[in-house]
């Protein structure tokens, strides 16, 4: 089994994102499947575009994606991507899209196919906190999550494919996504009270994660 696993670059006033920091730190090989890592842009067009480069050059059959959630106290297994692009921020581009669907004509919303429950069950059985989210928000996060469902039930479609050589081809694999917290050092000048997790604590919960997708 191949594992898909992505994290993101840096954004915002931030000079590293925890997601990338943790999923590199994850083994090659976990219960038996082997997992590839890929850092994303924090860009709606460049995220989507490195997505479905990664996903047509390794054919994985599970997708698990990881992204910052700066005020989150512990990992977050995401529910549901929506089909609404409406960033608070410009993207790492300076694209700001406001109220478009991430992709046109296409469904409202996605399900994660990754089983969502027993993720969160499992980090907590490794000792740490974890919870179900019912929002991956509404900016790139949320967009990487919609397209990667939306390619694993449509293909690279015409529609939401930036390059051609792509179309046509129906990728079959699961696909979730898990935000995360910030990291002590991110913390340090925010306010009082700003959550954090120790990467180390971080990098083992997606690791119960990355075990629970590849059975
Ligand atoms: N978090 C942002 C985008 C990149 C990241 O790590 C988000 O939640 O959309």
């Amino acid at each position: 089994m191949k594992i898909l696993v992505t994290g993101f670059a840096p954004f915002g006033q931030e000079t590293l994102n925890p997601s990338w920091e943790a999923v590199q730190m994850l083994p090659d090989e976990i219960a038996g499947a082997k997992l590839y890592k890929r850092e994303l842009p924090v860009s709606f067009a460049g995220a989507r575009y490195a997505l479905e480069e990664a996903i047509e050059e390794l054919h994985p059959d599970v997708v698990l994606s990881v992204g910052q959630a700066g005020g989150r106290s512990c990992v977050t297994v995401e529910q549901t991507a929506v089909n609404l692009a409406d960033a608070r921020i410009p993207d790492n581009d300076g694209t700001q899209p406001r109220g478009v669907p991430v992709c046109p004509d296409a469904p409202d919303a996605y399900f994660a196919t990754i089983p969502v429950v027993k993720a969160v069950e499992a980090v907590r059985k490794a000792g740490l906190p974890c919870h179900v989210s019912f929002t991956a928000g509404t900016y790139v996060c949320n967009a990487v999550m919609y397209h990667a469902l939306h390619t694993a039930g449509r293909g690279l479609s015409p529609q939401c494919a930036e390059h051609a050589d792509v179309c046509g081809k129906v990728p079959q694999f699961c696909a979730g996504f898990v935000h995360v917290p910030y990291i002590p050092g991110q913390v340090i000048d925010k306010s009082a009270g700003t959550p954090s997790m120790a990467l180390t604590d971080i990098a083992a919960s997606l690791k119960a994660i990355v075990e629970v997708c590849a059975v």
